[in-house]
């Protein structure tokens, strides 16, 4: 089937089944062309909660269609490959956090929205990238045991008097920058501005210019007077900076900034998923509740 083609009964199918396609800031361009909604993974996950669609396609990875369910559990949640899954969620189990928290009794678990249902179940409250320093500071416990990644647990740590105990995650592919690539960048283009994700290493995070989550880069982006933006986060990201602000270059920080598991979906599983209403995202209730309390407790945090 050509591109239009699938677009055009990708479009026939969604309208049949009332449904919405949510996608994430990583995925490939035609994913974020044919979404309703582009975001990060809760920004998606509140619409998803939000809207009066019967079925949710989720372009993104496992965690977050999860969320979206979690969110709303009457809804059908769609993630078009399977097997789209997240390295960093997976180097933690909810057995292995269990063991971990009987180390530090008196710790408040801090869990990364990049985590599995089932680790969120264990948690006592959920961050995202951008509000993880505000959540953690929000907590009475003076022991935080962050999970899973351990570069943005140092980021928070550097901002926060409490104590940080990490777990030993990260993103592959944020990690795989280096302080090189920041040296041969600004040898480059000496007038540029360097923007980077806090799932960085510590020391490529320390040489930045700016530091936020995804939502945060597309803001400085768009508000910042730089002509020239030197992205430190997953390449999908360039479609929406450079969609947003066509008058400005951006360049990749580095080459390995590629995420293998966002670029699984493609439009013709997006359809396969609507045309057979599979493969779907459930989370068993007794977890789905304790990981929305986990959820409603990062709202409540942020709301205030
Ligand atoms: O929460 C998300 O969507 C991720 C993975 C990163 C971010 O900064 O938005």
């Amino acid at each position: 089937m050509k591109v239009n083609d699938t677009a055009a009964e990708i479009k026939r199918l969604k309208e049949q089944h009332n449904a919405i396609i949510l996608a994430h800031n990583y995925q490939i361009d035609e994913v974020q062309e044919i979404a309703d909604y582009v975001g990060d993974s809760f920004a998606l996950s509140k619409l998803a909660a939000s809207t009066h669609a019967d079925v949710i396609v989720f372009c993104g990875v496992h965690f977050m269609a999860e969320s979206a369910s979690i969110l709303s559990p009457d809804k059908i949640v769609l993630l078009p490959d399977k097997n789209a899954g997240c390295p960093l969620a997976d180097t933690i189990t909810p057995e292995a956090l269990r063991e971990k928290k009987k180390d530090y009794p008196e710790a408040a678990v801090v869990c990364y929205v990049n985590s599995s249902a089932e680790v969120k179940a264990e948690s006592d409250i959920c961050c995202t990238s951008s509000n993880a320093v505000r959540i953690v500071n929000s907590l009475e416990e003076n022991q935080i045991l962050f999970v899973p990644d351990k570069n943005l647990a140092n980021y928070v740590a550097r901002q926060t008097h409490k104590e940080i105990i990490p777990w030993d995650g990260c993103c592959i592919t944020h990690h795989r920058v280096k302080v090189e690539d920041i040296e041969k960048v600004r040898q480059y283009h000496p007038d540029g501005v360097i923007v980077v994700h806090p799932e960085c290493r510590p020391e490529v995070v320390a040489l930045a210019d700016h530091v936020g989550s995804t939502s945060e880069i597309l803001r400085f982006s768009r508000e910042s007077r730089a002509q020239k933006i030197i992205v430190g986060t997953e390449m999908g990201m360039l479609y929406r900076l450079k969609k947003e602000s066509p008058h400005k270059e951006f360049y990749l920080l580095s080459q390995g900034l590629i995420c293998p598991n966002m670029k699984m979906t493609t439009l013709t599983k997006i359809k396969d998923a609507l045309e057979t209403l599979e493969p779907q995202i459930k989370v068993k209730e007794a977890v789905r509740l304790a990981a929305y309390g986990t959820l409603e407790r990062m709202l409540q945090v942020t709301a205030g």
